[in-house]
Order: structure tokens, then C-alpha cells, then sequence
């Protein structure tokens, strides 16, 4: 292909980025507002960072619920954009061939290729803004899996507790592959919540005896006693059942 020939074609392709694609509806999901929702991103200069993608047609409201900072560019539109990234390439290599030519050649080949190539650098632009876009949806998605992660773990823990039951990897120490660390942890944090939650009146009875089992199964932790360690942390976490919240 001559370089008439690569031009056109290239600026052919730029132009499909004015045609807004039609998308494709997500697959089913949990709406519900459950779990620890995902720290989508915000502010003016987020707000700056993605003005222009909407009017792309790269990035809509494809759930509905009125923001546009959950969602990832549309993957036709971010395909256009990189076909395009293409022969902008080439156009990129096109001006360093032309300081070969003798002068005041090389200064009008320059000129022409970096005309050709101004829409395509606003096209390299936007690939930059779809992929921060992307970046930021997917880190509050992690974070979002990672906190859900361990609230549904902390909720398994505690299942376990309010029977008392006496599961042997609850009960072992992680030096060996159990997890008595974390009952004892995820106890002793819902006894600050409850502390803090106190914080305008004098501790109650039940709190203070949940305070004193998990000083009696830290005791007996130490001492190796795991079995007597987890009851210590179970009896007091019952405490905690019946303050009254
Ligand atoms: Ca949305």
C-alpha cells in the first residue's frame, strides 16, 4: 500500500470513531445494596479525566443507575480506538523517515504527516482516558471483592461461634495451619465495636465479662490450651449476643 493509500485508509478508520456502536446488555447481576460497595472513582478531576467519552459513545450508563463512573468503555469503541493506534504508528514512522530527505523536503513531508496525524493523536488521547477509566473500575472492583472477601469470612467465624462449635481448625493456632488467631481477633474487634458503640454511657456488665473471656482464652492461648483458648473466646462472644443492640 502506497503512502496516499495508507493515509486514506487510516483517516477511514478515525472516522467510524464518530459512529456511536451499539452495546451489549451486562449479564445479570446482583442489584441488591448488600456487601461493601466498590470505591468507584470522583471528584473534578476525575470528572475532567472522562468529559470527553461519553460524547465517543465509549462510556454510558449501560446499568441505568445514573452514573458513569461504575462503568468501563465500551469494548467495540476501545477496539476502534485501537485500530486506529495502528497506522498512527506507521504515520509516527512516517516523520522520522522524513528527516532523511534533503531539506526543505523534509520540513514539508514533516508538515504533511503531522497534519495527517493531529486526529489521531486525540485518538491516542483517548485511549489513554478509556484506559484509566477501565483501571479505576477495575481497582474498585478488587477492593470491593477484596472487603466482601473478609466480611463473608467474618460472618463465617461467627456462625461457627454463636454455636460454640468446636471446629478443630478454629481452635488450632496458625503455626500449624489453624485459624484460632482470627477467632480470637474478629472477637476482640467486636468487642471495640461494642465499646465504641458504648461510648456515651458506662460499659455494661456483659461487655466487661466478654473483656474478661478474652483475656482468660489469650491466657490459655499462651498456655497452648487451645481447645480451652476457643471456649474462652466463644463464652465471651455470647456475652456479646445479649447486650441488648
Ligand atoms: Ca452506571
Amino acid at each position: 500500500m502506497n503512502t496516499r493509500g495508507l493515509v486514506a485508509s487510516a483517516v477511514g478508520v478515525a472516522l467510524l470513531l464518530t459512529v456511536v456502536l451499539p452495546l451489549t446488555a451486562g449479564a445479570a447481576s446482583e442489584q441488591a445494596a448488600v456487601g461493601f460497595p466498590p470505591p468507584f472513582p470522583s471528584g473534578t478531576s476525575y470528572d475532567a479525566l472522562i468529559a470527553t467519552l461519553p460524547g465517543f459513545g465509549l462510556l454510558l450508563d449501560t446499568n441505568g443507575d445514573g452514573k458513569l463512573n461504575d462503568e468501563y468503555c465500551d469494548t467495540n469503541g476501545e477496539a476502534n480506538l485501537a485500530l486506529v493506534a495502528g497506522p498512527y504508528a506507521v504515520i509516527q514512522a512516517g516523520e522520522l523517515a522524513c528527516h532523511a530527505i534533503p531539506e526543505p523536503g523534509d520540513d514539508l513531508c514533516a508538515a504533511a504527516l503531522v497534519a495527517v496525524a493531529v486526529p489521531f493523536q486525540a485518538n491516542a488521547i483517548v485511549i489513554t482516558q478509556c484506559g484509566l477509566q477501565d483501571g479505576f473500575v477495575d481497582k474498585a472492583q478488587v477492593r470491593a471483592s477484596f472487603e466482601n472477601t473478609k466480611h463473608a469470612i467474618a460472618s463465617g467465624l461467627e456462625r461457627n461461634l454463636l454455636n460454640c462449635n468446636l471446629v478443630v481448625s478454629l481452635r488450632l493456632p496458625q503455626s500449624v495451619g489453624g485459624r484460632a488467631e482470627e477467632v480470637r481477633d474478629l472477637f476482640a474487634f467486636r468487642i471495640d465495636q461494642f465499646e465504641n458503640a458504648h461510648q456515651a454511657a458506662p460499659a455494661p456488665l456483659r461487655l466487661s465479662k466478654a473483656k474478661i473471656q478474652l483475656t482468660n482464652g489469650d491466657a490459655d492461648f499462651a498456655a497452648m490450651k487451645y481447645r480451652k483458648a476457643y471456649e474462652h473466646w466463644c463464652l465471651g462472644y455470647q456475652y456479646l449476643l445479649g447486650d441488648g443492640f
